[in-house]
């Protein structure tokens, strides 16, 4: 089960933080444990307003592109818009110099993934069981091939009731993997060339990528495994923020609303223990090269 490892960071840079703790800091995070920032708020002005106008425009997920500047949401009134974008920006970057203040070796490759803003409820809402985060899974975007590289993600809650974000997390990156994958078929051939053709897929999906769908799938479908496979419960206080490999730890979100997320994709070559990472995982066990 999933180990939650405290920071005591109180700024948005992890500079400020001893050069011994930053090396505890990356071990863990590669080691499969979650980075608690408890006393890492991410403020945002009125945010009771923002929640409540985007919801009112049926926003559930803001999606923000920082490379371009472009919003996915065209329902919103101007200003609101200009105040979630000027949020989303600003979470961007602050979770960038936290990344890499605290990772300066993360700095070769790092991509800036999207940002989003979650303001709906979790708990009791609609969606297909592969979009259900309340399912634990581990990450991955069947538009998005990353190709062995690693998705890291910042989450802050900002929930102004001071409602607490809560999460479930379930076994090792190993054990799903041996769990799971001796039924999943290999990549058909030609399948990813057809997909990056017809621009379904933004790059080439390679067999890492057909494993971590698959992965995220079976998992998510499989009430059984949902049902049984051991799992701890933790709650992300109101005013905190939390850092994870989403690739590897197995998880789920289950109650809680108002959150701002930063994705970012990090190439196994960077990481201080390339070998804990989930595609020389896979690779050990599939006897197979998956990502080249
Ligand atoms: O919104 C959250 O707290 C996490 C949801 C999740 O699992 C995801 O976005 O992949
Ligand atoms: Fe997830």
């Amino acid at each position: 089960m999933t180990e939650i490892v405290r920071v005591p960071l109180r700024e948005w840079t992890g500079s400020t933080l001893s050069a011994d703790a930053r090396d505890d800091a990356l071990h863990a995070l590669e080691a499969a444990k979650i980075l608690f920032f408890p006393q890492l708020p991410y403020s945002v002005e009125r945010i009771e307003l923002l929640r409540a106008n985007t919801l009112a425009a049926g926003s559930k997920n803001l999606s923000y592109d920082s490379a371009t500047g472009r919003l996915r949401s065209a329902e919103l009134a101007a200003p609101v818009r200009e105040a979630v974008k000027s949020a989303l920006e600003r979470y961007c970057t602050s979770a960038r110099s936290l990344v890499l203040g605290l990772f300066p070796r993360y700095a070769a490759g790092l991509i800036v993934g999207r940002t989003s803003f979650r303001p709906a409820e979790i708990a009791g809402r609609e969606s297909s069981w592969r979009k259900d985060d309340t399912r634990l899974h581990v990450d991955s975007f069947p538009s998005t091939p990353v190709q062995g590289k690693r998705i890291l993600r910042v989450f802050s809650n900002v929930n102004p009731e001071g409602e607490p974000r809560a999460w479930r997390s379930g076994e090792p990156f190993e054990d799903v993997a041996k769990k799971f994958v001796p039924d999943i078929p290999p990549l058909a051939h030609g399948v990813s060339l057809l997909l990056a053709c017809l621009k379904i897929t933004k790059q080439r999906r390679t067999a890492y990528d057909h494993y971590m769908l698959k992965l995220h799938d079976r998992m998510k479908s499989d009430a059984q495994y949902q049902s049984r496979v051991p799992a701890s419960a933790f709650e992300f206080p109101a005013g905190t923020s939390w850092m994870v490999y989403t690739d590897q730890v197995s998880h789920a979100a289950m109650r809680g609303s108002c959150a701002f997320e930063q994705t970012f994709y990090i190439p196994v070559e960077a990481m201080e223990s390339p070998e804990s990472s989930p595609l020389r995982i896979l690779e050990r066990l599939t006897h197979a090269r998956l990502a080249s």
